[in-house]
């Protein structure tokens, strides 16, 4: 037993002497492993007499319990200390740039569009909507085009299968051509004054470098009592300077007809053209000449229109008119080719797109 007394007092002090985990190790291996001092104890107890082998094997059992607890408060309290000791002194540099993060740009179309409801919203006009999905009537008929009407082929039309729960040409349904569409909506369900800006896809059987098969508009609507002609060209004399950001650009009204308007106009901003072929919008200079390009279809509501809405044109009348977004952000932004508004190439949005955190200022329409 004394011999047991001993080793314990001895194993006891090299444990709390080990002060690193190897050296616990070792310990623990000099005292439990196979060939340990408490194993080969543990080995002798066959030759003893069973009552020796009792007590000193109870004795045994204890001290290598002991030994194992003594063993694991050691390792934890190394594992401990040495992690006190790498807190104290590693240290990560936490000013470290990341790696550069690729950031989103929003789309010329939807710059053109933020850009437009600054303008309008400081005139006053306030957004409508419509669906893309219309009928017959609210596409067609209602502005003035009657079946048949020749007009009606000047938008190349995709139908859809007639709708059974409707009637007549509300059955048939269509991709919406223009957003002036949304004007009949409108002026169904609102009493002049109204005065009302709207955004929106729309849908022509068309392909080529100026012309795809969706494309977006805007509509402009003003109905009130005394609204005149005056009134459109100053709006959009004043909206067309704001938008392209050149004070003294060349407008111009080119009488045209849609049937929906009388009388009806096309209207035209001015540009010179550069010596490498490209154009500068703007006042041409002495001795050179001034060209012209379409930018919008405008007009007066005709009464029918404002009839078939239920609005008497007797007491009331307005203007209107739609442009095409894409065509007046190639303008604005030099961009030469409309299809590539719509192939998704995150290049050309990386290029030409905007950064989302500098929108339009509503003050300032910039
Ligand atoms: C109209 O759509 C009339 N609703 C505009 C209007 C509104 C006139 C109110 C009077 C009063 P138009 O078919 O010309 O008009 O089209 C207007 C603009 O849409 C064009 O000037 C052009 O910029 C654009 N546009 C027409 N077809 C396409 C196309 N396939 N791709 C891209 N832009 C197009």
């Amino acid at each position: 037993m004394s011999d047991i007394t001993t080793l314990k007092t001895e194993l006891t002090t090299q444990i709390e002497a080990a002060n690193d985990l190897q050296s616990l190790d070792d310990v623990r291996v000099s005292a439990l492993g196979k060939k340990g001092r408490i194993t080969a104890l543990m080995k002798t107890l066959g030759t003893m007499s069973p009552e020796e082998r009792q007590t000193t094997g109870q004795a045994l059992n204890a001290l290598k319990d002991e030994i194992a607890a003594l063993i694991k408060s050691q390792e934890a309290a190394l594992k401990k200390q040495a992690l006190a000791q790498r807190l104290a002194t590693e240290t990560q540099d936490i000013t470290l740039s990341t790696r550069p993060q690729r950031q989103g740009a929003v789309h010329p179309v939807s710059q053109t569009m933020e850009e437009l409801v600054t303008i309008f919203g400081a005139m006053g006009f306030k957004v409508a909507q419509g669906p893309d999905i219309e009928d017959d009537w609210h596409n067609f008929t209602a502005l003035n085009f009657p079946p048949g009407h020749p007009a009606r082929e000047m938008q190349d039309t995709f139908f859809l299968p007639e709708d059974p729960s409707e009637e007549g040409e509300r059955a048939k349904k269509l991709l919406r051509t223009h957003t002036s569409s949304v004007q009949i909506r409108h002026m169904q369900n609102h009493q002049p004054p109204i005065k009302t800006i709207c955004f929106g896809r729309t849908y022509r059987s068309d392909y080529d470098m100026t012309h795809t098969p969706m494309f977006h508009q805007m509509e402009c609507l003003y109905i009130d009592r005394d609204v005149t002609m005056a009134h459109l060209k100053g709006c959009l004399s004043d909206f067309v300077r704001a938008f392209f950001k050149i004070d003294d650009l060349p407008v111009r009204f080119r009488p045209s007809f849609f049937p929906f308007v009388e009388p009806g106009a096309e209207v035209d901003i001015g540009y010179v053209k550069k010596p490498d072929g490209g154009i500068k919008l703007g006042k041409a200079p002495e001795g050179e000449e001034q060209k012209w390009m379409e930018i919008l279809g405008a007009g007066m509501v005709h009464p029918n229109v404002l009839k078939n809405c239920g609005i008497d044109p007797e007491a009331y009348q307005g203007f209107a008119f739609g442009m095409g977004l894409e065509r007046a952000t190639m303008l604005k932004y030099g961009i030469p080719d409309l299809r590539t508004f719509f192939e998704c190439d995150t290049r050309w949005l990386a290029h030409y797109g905007f950064d989302p955190l500098q929108r339009p200022n509503a003050a300032t329409g910039q």
